[in-house]
């Protein structure tokens, strides 16, 4: 379907009354509801869905960049560009199912970016940028991403997930699964420390990309009484962030007190860049479930 803004986005339905969409621009997630219909994600209310600007909330892609971590604009250039739905897409061959079935039943979309002329002249390497989007029975949403270089010379990049999750009340969240892991701090010019937390809590601003995270990382929403559980592969670091009172009203397309609603857990691969010979394809992929809060992680 065609929005307000005339951009199309798929909505994905499950018999349960789950759902998702998903923009082809920029190939961005901007919705995702359970059975009683509860959004999980965060969107701004003052995002504008005008290229090229960003859709500020959702899913954002980060690639092949993320962040300033390099020459091309902040978080690379997938995030603002128009993807195309794959009707034919190569079959994801995953350690689990070598068949390359698609064993997740539910509904499906594939998309695909490749560089245009432009992007071949900002980063000049030609490559296949496909997301499968899976809503299964019960409302899970997976999410595999696959990077392949079809050009003649290696490339590396860096990817994200940049995942923003709604939450009643920021000061009631905690994260769990991050405990004694390296960060580097964005505040403190990327430099490493070692989380002290239990789990993490938010009293201000915390822009932080942990390393090396563990595959399950959960979101506890005290008010809610839900958590929510991230499966990731191929992702091994994760971006924990909020920008709290000050940040949130130096960003135009961000409510003030928007800050109070939101937590960014971002699985992505920043630390050790990625780097495809050509013909090579690399694979991440999230997984996010809601549970009830009675859910206590690591089980
Ligand atoms: O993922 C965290 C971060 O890198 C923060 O530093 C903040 O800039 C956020 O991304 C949002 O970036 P954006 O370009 O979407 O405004």
């Amino acid at each position: 379907t065609r929005d307000a803004a005339g951009l199309e986005k798929i909505i994905l339905k499950e018999p349960l009354g789950a759902s998702a969409e998903v923009y082809l621009y920029g190939g961005q997630v901007v919705s995702w509801k359970n059975d009683r219909g509860e959004e999980l994600l965060f969107l701004s209310s003052k995002t504008s869905f005008k290229p090229p600007k960003p859709i500020r909330g959702g899913i954002p892609i980060c690639f092949p960049q993320f962040a300033n971590v390099g020459a091309l604009e902040k978080h690379g250039f997938a995030r603002n560009r128009l993807w195309s739905i794959e009707t034919d897409a190569p079959p994801i061959l995953s350690s689990t199912n070598a068949s390359g079935s698609n064993s997740s039943r539910g509904s499906t979309v594939d998309l695909i970016l490749k560089p245009a002329e432009d992007d071949l002249k900002m980063w000049t390497h030609n490559f296949e940028l496909r997301m499968r989007l899976t809503l299964k029975r019960g409302g899970d949403l997976a999410q595999t991403i696959r990077v392949r270089n079809t050009d003649t010379k290696p490339f590396t990049f860096t990817f994200a997930l940049h995942t923003y999750f709604s939450v009643s009340d920021i000061s009631e969240v905690r994260i769990e699964g991050l405990e004694t892991l390296d960060f580097l701090d964005n505040l403190q010019d990327r430099e490493r420390f070692t989380e002290q937390g239990d789990s993490i809590t938010f009293d201000g601003e915390v822009d932080r990309v942990y390393v090396s995270t563990p595959t399950k990382i959960a979101i506890v929403d005290h008010e809610k009484k839900r958590t929510i559980v991230v499966k990731k592969e191929g992702l091994p670091d994760a971006v924990v962030w909020n920008p709290w009172d000050k940040k949130a009203k130096a960003m135009a397309d961000f409510g003030d007190d928007e800050y109070l609603h939101m937590v960014c857990v971002e699985p992505a691969v920043i630390e050790t860049p990625i780097t495809l010979k050509p013909g090579e394809e690399w694979k991440g992929r999230q997984e996010i479930s809601v549970v009830p809060s009675s859910y206590c992680s690591g089980q």
